[in-house]
């Protein structure tokens, strides 16, 4: 790639020109110290962190907030948040800031710790689902969301619900608001974690099993139509773990690429590496302009693992049925803080 690093200019213009090549010098930000970037005649490696705006951490997080939720749920997980210093210096909440606290829980379709378990969406009043309003001129659209683990959903900038189950037991939900065109949907996914800021909670016989996320949603306005999660949606990722090598995270294009890291079977356990990425100001907002990030990838219902969850299939109707796919960022395993979005005229 003959990138020459005259100017930041040229840098972005020649990345804007090669969105498929393995990016392995610093493209956004650049740092005063750019002297130390990698000459331009170095191969496209993984010999570095991928670039000047991560940051890395190893081992875990020390807990701020013990439990978000208390439910005496048979497999239900604590969800705890924590913070940790990057080599850097800066500061990370793991495994993401939230407003589960403060936010409006979203509306239960199927949720153990409330006992609402609906059998079928039929079964589900939806006329008692509070309407939030955006613009009172509007139309109301009725939205259908599962999580794993947690989301939190934003509609033309407002924060419209909250998953009302952090981490597990597996939860679906039903989000109505009033609203009008363009409308753009913004989505905060975290795929929650029990050793904090490593990434990894006790499953499958490992006390640091690396887990993974999945996100569905049908968005069904009054006139029939509707708005589904698939691969029109962008998608990226903040947080990357666990790593046995931080350096295994590739910028290739927009992709926060860790294809390259083992996520089964790591021994690092409570040495492992995460890397961190700041959240863009305004990411939520209907004018933030979200053409560098990636396009969602979809994920089966095996691949996410949901056949056996009745949070999911007892409304298989407004989720398979619609066409709604399972998104995320391109590792479904390793990101565990991604942002999605959505425009729809
Ligand atoms: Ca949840
Ligand atoms: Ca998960
Ligand atoms: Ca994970």
């Amino acid at each position: 790639m003959p990138l020459k690093l005259t100017t930041v200019g040229s840098v972005l213009t020649v990345f804007a020109t090669t969105l498929a090549c393995v990016q392995t010098v610093p493209f956004e930000s650049l740092p005063d110290t750019d002297s130390e970037a990698v000459p331009a005649d170095v191969p496209a490696s993984i010999s570095q962190v991928p670039s000047s705006l991560a940051s890395v951490t190893q081992g875990p997080a020390s807990a701020v907030t013990e439990n978000l939720l208390t439910c005496s749920t048979r497999g239900s997980r604590v969800s705890a948040v924590g913070t940790i210093t990057a080599t850097d210096g800066t500061d990370w909440i793991v495994p993401a800031d939230n407003n589960f606290e403060t936010g409006p829980k979203a509306f239960d379709l199927y949720n153990e710790c409330s006992q609402t378990t609906y059998d079928s969406l039929q079964e589900v009043d939806l006329d008692s689902v509070p309407v939030v309003e955006i613009d009172s001129d509007g139309e109301i659209i009725t939205g259908y969301i599962f999580a794993d683990n947690y989301f939190e959903l934003y509609v033309n900038g407002e924060l419209v619900a909250v998953d009302a189950v952090p981490f597990t037991p597996f939860n679906s939900s039903v989000v109505r608001f009033k609203v009008k065109r363009p409308i753009t949907y913004a989505v905060k996914l975290i795929d929650w974690e029990e050793n904090l800021g490593v990434g990894t909670e006790s499953n499958r016989g490992s006390a640091y099993h690396a887990g993974d996320g999945g996100f569905v949603a049908n968005f069904v306005d009054g006139a029939g139509g509707s708005t589904v999660t698939d691969a029109t949606w962008k998608a990226q990722t903040f947080y990357i773990a666990p790593l046995e090598n931080p350096e295994s995270v590739r910028e290739v294009g927009a992709v926060r690429d860790s294809s390259e890291a083992n996520a089964d079977n790591l021994s690092c356990d409570e040495s492992c590496y995460a890397v961190h990425y700041p959240i863009p100001e305004g990411w939520f907002s209907d004018s933030f302009d979200d053409g560098a990030w990636p396009e969602a990838v979809t994920y089966t219902n095996e691949t996410v693992g949901v056949n056996n969850k009745a949070s999911y299939t007892n409304f298989s109707d407004v989720f398979i049925g619609a066409d709604a796919q399972f998104i995320w960022s391109s590792n479904l395993v390793l990101d565990n803080l991604v942002l999605v979005r959505k425009t729809v005229e």
